[in-house]
């Protein structure tokens, strides 16, 4: 009898991830590093070999050799090759969607609404290329033409996180490119897989060698130089403050630009005229959507004393219906940590917020159950009662950890909410409309919400924060291109007229 083949059963290949450097692919030399599921951490996704000092060093020479004909490529040109970019991901979002909630734990509505986002900022950025414009004014000198152009900047190092590993990095490679300037850019370490798809979109929409390049490696091996190298003209950073203030500092030194954004400890207040259903589904999306791994989560509740306790209950009953689990499972609401070093760093403030005295109300440990054991699953947590001095009111926890703390008074709201070393975004529920607009004006944040969740931003305005939370010049938007892009000057004097004028 002939035997039976039986045919192996198929399991999900191991990608083996390279740098991009000069339109090549290739494999570094350095240690090797995984991207792992969290939802399930036998899950393997890719490999890499990570980027040493000189791969970093030939991803900046690349970029310099290709600056001067990107420089010449007209901005409408530049403009369209991002709008094949955005064509591309659009005929691929699902796909691109499905990775990043196997990669970075999001639940698959949320990976589908941030490529979503991305590609808004991809569109925005195309139609900038037509708009790459300067000035005229009139001189006042006669026969003078006075006008300004915006040039790029150079080499420039684009260094992104993996909590949102499509949208923030078309929102600062796009603008940099069709400003003119070559990139190297450096994703986090834990989201690599999706980084490769980045650039793989603009490779394909007919980027030439050498203007985007790739250094996946880790921050301690090749984020030095990324800065410090003088041929890198400026930085475009986010992620956590402690690596913020360095590369801010260190560029600071250089003279060279930088826009840094980074932590938040977001506040929504809720008055006691608000629309409370309206409110709770904001606080709910804004404290526990992406696993509240998003620097725009709501992470203080500040409410009213007289709608507190209802309100809490009523936050704590739909948290009970929240479903634990792998974000590409329907039914899912609330996906994993990223990786293991957040993981412990959220365990970790949950302890912390229950020896400082905090009402712990709902979770506060790991989440256990059938299909949980692999991944990093915390509980969705909310402590009541947390005072201001407390250190869950304070740092960032980058988990779904609600602190609720309740106030009297609207000006008492207002100073708690500002009584904060970060000033990202926030929220204010009410319906008094003169309320709102004091609320708006005298809070110290970039973003303000009014009856609507903390989260979230839109290409054609201006995404960014004051105090702790952001440090440089703004993004997205107009400001997005003319950080990286200088003004030039020109007089033309076209007779010689203007000689006898003792202007200057
Ligand atoms: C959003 O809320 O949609 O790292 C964007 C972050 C922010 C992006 C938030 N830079 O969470």
């Amino acid at each position: 009898m002939p035997s039976v083949k039986v045919k192996p059963v198929q399991k999900t290949q191991t990608a083996v991830l390279k740098q991009y450097v000069g339109g090549q692919w290739y494999e570094a030399s350095g240690p090797e590093i995984a991207s792992i599921n969290p939802a399930n951490t036998d899950d393997v996704i890719a490999k890499f070999r990570s980027a040493t000092r000189e791969d970093a060093l030939k991803a900046i020479e690349a970029a310099q050799k290709a600056f001067e004909a990107w420089r010449g490529t007209p901005a409408p040109v530049r403009g369209r090759i991002v709008l094949k970019a955005l064509q591309i991901a659009e005929s691929r979002k699902e796909a691109l969607a499905r990775l990043m909630t196997r990669e970075e734990g999001k639940i698959l509505p949320e990976a589908l609404g941030e490529v979503a986002k991305g590609n808004n900022l991809l569109e925005w950025f195309a139609g900038e290329g037509m708009r790459f414009m300067g000035t005229s004014a009139p001189s006042e000198l006669p026969k003078n033409l006075l006008y300004t152009v915006r040039q790029p900047l150079g080499v420039v190092s684009i260094i992104t996180p993996w909590n949102f590993p499509w949208a923030i990095p078309c929102w600062k490679i796009a603008p940099a490119l069709v400003a003119g300037n070559t990139v190297v850019f450096k994703p986090a370490s834990s989201t690599p897989a999706m980084a490769v798809e980045v650039v793989k979109v603009f490779e394909e929409a007919g980027l030439p060698a050498g203007v985007l390049n790739l250094v996946l490696g880790s921050g301690s091996s090749v984020g030095d130089v990324l800065v410090q190298d003088p041929r890198i003209r400026a930085v475009s950073f986010t992620g956590s403050n402690g690596i913020g203030k360095r590369v801010y500092s260190k560029a600071g030194l250089r003279g060279i630009k930088f826009t840094c954004e980074m932590g938040g400890k977001n506040p929504c207040v809720v008055m006691e005229d608000a629309d409370l259903e309206l409110a709770l589904e904001g606080v709910f999306k804004g404290a526990f959507g992406s696993t509240g791994q998003r620097c725009t989560a709501t992470s203080r509740l500040i409410i009213h004393e007289k709608v507190a306790d209802a309100f809490v209950n009523s936050l704590i009953d739909k948290l009970k219906t929240l479903k634990i689990g792998d974000g590409l499972e329907p039914s899912v609401g609330l996906g994993p940590l990223v990786d293991e070093h957040q993981y412990r760093s959220v365990l970790e403030y949950l302890e912390i917020g229950k020896k400082e005295g905090a009402v712990l109300r709902f979770g506060g440990g790991k989440a256990e159950g059938p299909g949980l054991k692999k991944g990093y699953f915390v509980e969705p947590t909310i402590f009541d009662h947390v005072k201001p001095f407390m250190r869950i009111f304070k740092e960032e926890i980058f988990g779904p950890v609600l602190a609720v703390t309740r106030i009297k008074t609207f000006e008492e709201a207002l100073a708690l909410a500002n009584d904060c070393e970060f000033g990202l975004t926030c929220a204010i529920y009410t319906q008094d409309i003169s309320r709102a607009m004091q609320f708006a004006d005298r809070i110290e944040t970039g973003m303000v919400h009014v009856n609507s969740p903390t989260i979230g931003g839109e290409a054609q305005v201006p995404f960014g924060g004051v105090k702790g939370s952001g440090v440089g010049e703004r993004e997205m938007a107009k400001e997005g291109v003319l950080f990286f892009s200088e003004p030039k000057t020109v007089f033309l004097d076209y007779t010689g007229q203007a000689r006898k004028s003792n202007i200057y």
